[in-house]
């Protein structure tokens, strides 16, 4: 041994070829080096820069490289670091940084971290043998797997809810008809949730290049994140609650602005409507039918030729006067847009796209022609100040068509599923990159452009979607999970990614209701539809060769069901939109793993249970294979209603329920507050001034935020609001409406209690008046069964409930019971 390393040491000083030296993995080695700031260490280790720095008291930020650190640049990362009390010490074994909330202990020789909690626990740490590493240019941190183990999160990921035991890759893909285990996806989160001991933990790997994650895949030793290039650069982030280590991730790469209400309401689609009577005469048959609907979507067929911004004349002669007519029965109208320009001589997008010299280009300054729907097309930077601008100008033309969302697809960068060649130059923001690492954020860079377009020329709030992008896409897009199959368990699948996008960081997700590939069967498509109802984007969307897969396509039995749930999703909208404003604020998603509330109970991560979802802070949902006659559905701690009946269920249980196609498992969690309104066809619709507010009996306190504006234009952002708390406090027995905050005038002059699970009241007492609670039933299904002339296949339950009417006051009403 002595004499290997003698040896060794001899052979390096005569400058013969050194076994040490050349070792393919190359580690930080020993710190050198530390330069300490008021709230960040600076480090020179023996193979490397590097630097620790606070960024809030629960978030501390890592980066090293094997050269001197580079500008700080981000396109996912808004939040700026706090100034925040700091404790910085050191010894010679380790340096100790310290906020109110976690401690990082930085260790010496070799160089490593590890984070405590304030009282000493291990949250996580550099697994010591590994630590951080490179191979050639790719990058990689080793973390020691903690005993018990479980992750969730990265974005868009097949597979379960706990990601232990898997590896996955981040590189935007076009995954057309992808399987129910395929990875990559069409967008990139490097964001996952650490779960063990009782303590979480989420990290952020802010690097664009494509990156690889192991959660303990075929290794019992460490889970991983590392970057084929650029720095390691790292968000550690610490907190009690999940819910706040979502809402620190958020606070760092941004919250999804309030969208326009219409784009909550259910969404019309295909590839593709067209011409206009096709498109009218789906407009016509949602009103006649009373199918609820705010949106109807064109693909790309609209277009001249597959060329973005053109209308197709044969096709759409009059789009102003189409979307006149559609906005009158107050539906909106997104259209599909592509990155792909094509190279056609004279075309004005084309032309103007070059003389703005805004595409993409090989390192000879020719631009990268790739084929796409158009046939040879150029692609614009959309990394460029320029290029954004120059997309940013053409949103006009939508603007001026009467258009009021936007469908970027194709944005991973597709070129037909092909791959693009790694040599294509970016302009990255001032940093010239190659497509290596600018691809990932290409999608995001594209819906920047069209939000960014949209605010300018829309009167009126946009709504973008998007298939890709990349962390921080909240800013600007709603996201759907691409092309999925018309099968029992893709429809499953996507509970999961939405989920685990919500657990990322994305509130506003959909998936093509009925599946894009295939036909699905009767049974399938109606369990998708009546999912539907609690996603938050709400899209029936189907391929080119499918059957029709509209509400009405699969006869009239399913077109009740359809109804049922539609009409529910908009009486429930008042909840709706509060859970969106919520998620505005905080970040929290509209659908919630329930390892977002239940983080800790181990019964959430049994694959049993991970397709169940709460919706909002009320609603637990329940998703099975529409073939399936009984489901084993977990209620967590707590006391649960089903929606339906208002039977009463204890939590902490697993249960075997009955299951039907006509009705889709919900569950009200004990202690809800959940407003309701009365049905409309479109949300522009004004219900009546009666809201109803839903109160379930439970054991522990709770609020909720009702929130309510115009629904449409900025004027929130002045005050032009309606907010007020609402509580239950159990131990009190009050249910408190908080004097309201806003400008805005509320649509509803009265309030309706709706008591759950208060069978013992009989009156209570606003003010200093004793009112009688009157005992009434609720069908929740019932009043869009109601209006089919038919008769509904789908006999509605009804739940029990004591009710009073009082005025919707502007000031503070305590009522007791
Ligand atoms: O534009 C056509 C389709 C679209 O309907 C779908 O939703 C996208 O995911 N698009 C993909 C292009 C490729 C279809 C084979």
């Amino acid at each position: 041994m002595k004499f290997t390393t003698i040896t060794l040491l001899f052979a390096c000083v005569l400058n013969l070829p050194c076994a040490m030296a050349q070792s393919p993995v190359v580690t930080p080695g020993n710190i050198e080096t530390a330069t300490i700031g008021q709230q960040e260490v600076s480090l020179k280790t023996t193979n490397a820069y590097g630097s620790v720095s606070v960024y809030s008291p629960s978030i501390i930020r890592v980066r090293l490289d094997k050269k001197v650190l580079g500008a700080d640049f981000s396109y996912a990362v808004v939040g700026k670091a706090q100034a925040v009390k700091v404790q910085i010490s050191q010894t010679d074994n380790e340096i100790d940084i310290s906020t109110d909330s976690l401690k990082a202990v930085i260790q010496k020789k070799p160089f490593s971290v590890t984070f405590y909690t304030i009282d000493g626990q291990i949250i996580n740490q550099d697994e010591p043998g590994l630590t951080t590493s490179w191979v050639n240019d790719a990058v990689t941190t080793y973390k020691k797997m903690q005993e018990d183990e479980h992750f969730v999160g990265l974005g868009e990921k097949t597979g379960n809810l706990d990601r232990k035991g898997n590896a996955y890759t981040n590189w935007n893909s076009d995954v057309y008809g992808y399987s129910t285990m395929a990875d990559p996806l069409y967008s990139t989160i490097p964001f996952y949730a650490g779960i063990h001991h009782g303590l979480n933990y989420g990290i952020f790997m802010d690097n664009t290049y494509q990156s690889d994650f192991n959660f303990g895949a075929s290794n019992n030793r460490f889970s991983s994140f590392g970057a084929h290039g650029g720095e390691m650069n790292y968000y550690f982030i610490y907190h009690k609650k999940m819910a706040d280590i979502i809402a620190s991730y958020t606070w760092l790469t941004g919250r999804m602005p309030l969208p326009p209400k219409w784009a909550l309401g259910y969404q019309q689609n295909r590839y593709s409507y067209y011409p206009e009577a096709e498109v009218m005469r789906i407009a016509q048959t949602l009103r006649e039918k009373r199918i609820p609907a705010d949106g109807i979507t064109l693909d790309i067929h609209y277009m001249d030729r597959y060329q973005l911004f053109t209308w197709n004349k044969s096709r759409f002669p009059e789009p102003v006067k189409m979307t006149d007519a559609l906005n009158k029965m107050n539906l909106k109208l997104t259209v599909i847009v592509d990155p792909g320009i094509k190279v056609e001589k004279g075309a004005p997008a084309y032309e103007s796209g070059l003389k703005q010299d805004v595409y993409i280009k090989y390192p000879d300054g020719t631009p990268y022609t790739g084929q796409v729907w158009p046939g040879w097309c150029n692609f614009t930077d959309f990394t460029s100040d320029k290029g954004r601008a120059w997309w940013r100008n053409q949103v006009d033309f939508f603007a001026k068509s009467g258009v009021s969302g936007i469908w970027n697809d194709m944005n991973e960068i597709s070129t037909w599923g092909q791959k693009m060649p790694d040599n294509v130059l970016f302009d990255y923001d001032g940093h010239p990159t190659t497509h290596l690492q600018a691809h990932n954020v290409y999608g995001l860079e594209m819906v920047r452009s069209s939000y960014e377009g949209a605010l300018e020329h829309f009167k009126e709030r946009p709504f973008i979607l998007s298939r890709s992008g990349y962390a921080g896409l909240q800013r600007y897009s709603a996201i759907w999970t691409g092309d999925n199959r018309a099968e029992e368990d893709h429809m499953l699948l996507g509970v999961r990614l939405m989920n685990s996008l919500g657990l990322s960081g994305v509130s506003f997700t959909g998936m093509d209701i009925g599946g894009f590939t295939g036909n699905p069967t009767t049974s399938l498509y109606t369990r998708w539809i009546e999912l539907g109802a609690f996603i938050p984007y709400y899209r029936n969307h189907t391929a080119l060769n499918s059957r029709a897969a509209e509400p009405w396509a699969f006869g009239e039995d399913v077109l009740d069901i359809a109804r049922n749930y539609i009409s529910l999703r908009y009486q429930l909208m008042p909840y709706l939109y509060s859970s969106f404003y919520e998620s505005t604020q905080n970040g929290l998603p509209i659908m919630r793993s329930l390892a977002i509330n239940y983080t800790f109970d181990p019964k959430v991560m049994d694959a049993t249970y991970q397709n169940q979802y709460e919706f909002g802070n009320g609603f637990m949902v329940a998703p099975f294979e529409s073939t399936a006659a009984f489901g084993k559905v977990y209620f967590p701690e707590g006391n649960w209603y089903d929606l339906y009946t208002g039977a009463q269920q204890k939590g902490a249980q697993e249960v075997t329920i009955p299951l039907t196609v006509s009705k889709l498992p919900v569950y009200v969690k004990g202690g809800s507050i959940i407003p309701m309104q009365s049905l409309t066809q479109s949300t522009a619709e004004l219900p009546t001034d009666t809201l109803a507010v839903h109160v379930y009996k439970g054991s522990k306190a709770n609020h909720f935020v009702y929130y309510e504006d115009d629904g449409k234009s900025f004027g929130y952002q002045k005050g032009d609001f309606y907010k007020r708390t609402i509580s239950f406090d159990p131990d009190k027995k009050t249910i408190t409406f908080d004097k309201a905050e806003g400008n805005f005038k509320t649509n509803f002059k009265y309030i309706r209690l709706m008591l759950h699970g208060f069978e013992q009241s009989t009156s209570v007492k606003a003010g200093n008046r004793n009112l009688k609670l009157q005992d009434s039933s609720i069908a929740f299904l019932g009043a869009a069964a109601n209006t089919d002339p038919q008769g509904s296949i789908n006999r509605p339950d009804s739940s029990p409930v004591k009710t009073v009417t009082i005025s919707n006051a502007p000031n503070n009403i305590q009522i007791n019971y």
